[in-house]
C-alpha cells in the first residue's frame, strides 16, 4: 500500500475518533419543565448523565427521573453534595428524586467516583 493513503486512512480515523470523542463530553442542557405546580426532567444514565446540565426555578418542587439504563457499580448512587442527598439509582429502571430548590445557583452531583458529573443550576 501507498504509504500517503495509508497516513491518509489513519488521519480519517483520528478525526472520525475525536469527532465521537467529543460529542460525548459535550455538555447538554435541559430545561425541567413545569406543570401542576411541579418542575420535571429526566436524566439518561448511561455511560454519563445525559442532559448533564439542567436548570430550574428556585422555591418550586423539582422532581428529577434518574433513568438508569446500565449495571456498573459506577452509577449506583448519585449524590448531590451541597444539598446533602444521596440516592440508590437501581439499575434498567428510573428513580425518581425530588425537592424543593430553595436557593439560585449552582448544585453539581456526581456519581461516587466522580466519573459522572452534573450540575443542576437553579435561577
Ligand atoms: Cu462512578
Amino acid at each position: 500500500m501507498d504509504p500517503r493513503q495509508l497516513i491518509g486512512i489513519v488521519l480519517i480515523a483520528l478525526v472520525v475518533g475525536l469527532f465521537f470523542l467529543w460529542l460525548r463530553f459535550q455538555r447538554r442542557q435541559e430545561r425541567a419543565s413545569e406543570s401542576g405546580g411541579i418542575q420535571e426532567v429526566t436524566i439518561l444514565v448511561k455511560g454519563a448523565y445525559d442532559p448533564n446540565v439542567i436548570t430550574a426555578k428556585a422555591g418550586i418542587p423539582l422532581r428529577i427521573h434518574f433513568n438508569r439504563q446500565e449495571d456498573t457499580d459506577c452509577s449506583r448512587f448519585v449524590t448531590f453534595d451541597t444539598l446533602h442527598l444521596r440516592k440508590n439509582l437501581k439499575s434498567f429502571s428510573t428513580t425518581e428524586i425530588e425537592f424543593t430548590p430553595e436557593k439560585a445557583g449552582e448544585y453539581p452531583f456526581a456519581c461516587d467516583m466522580g466519573m459522572y458529573q452534573g450540575k443542576l443550576i437553579v435561577k
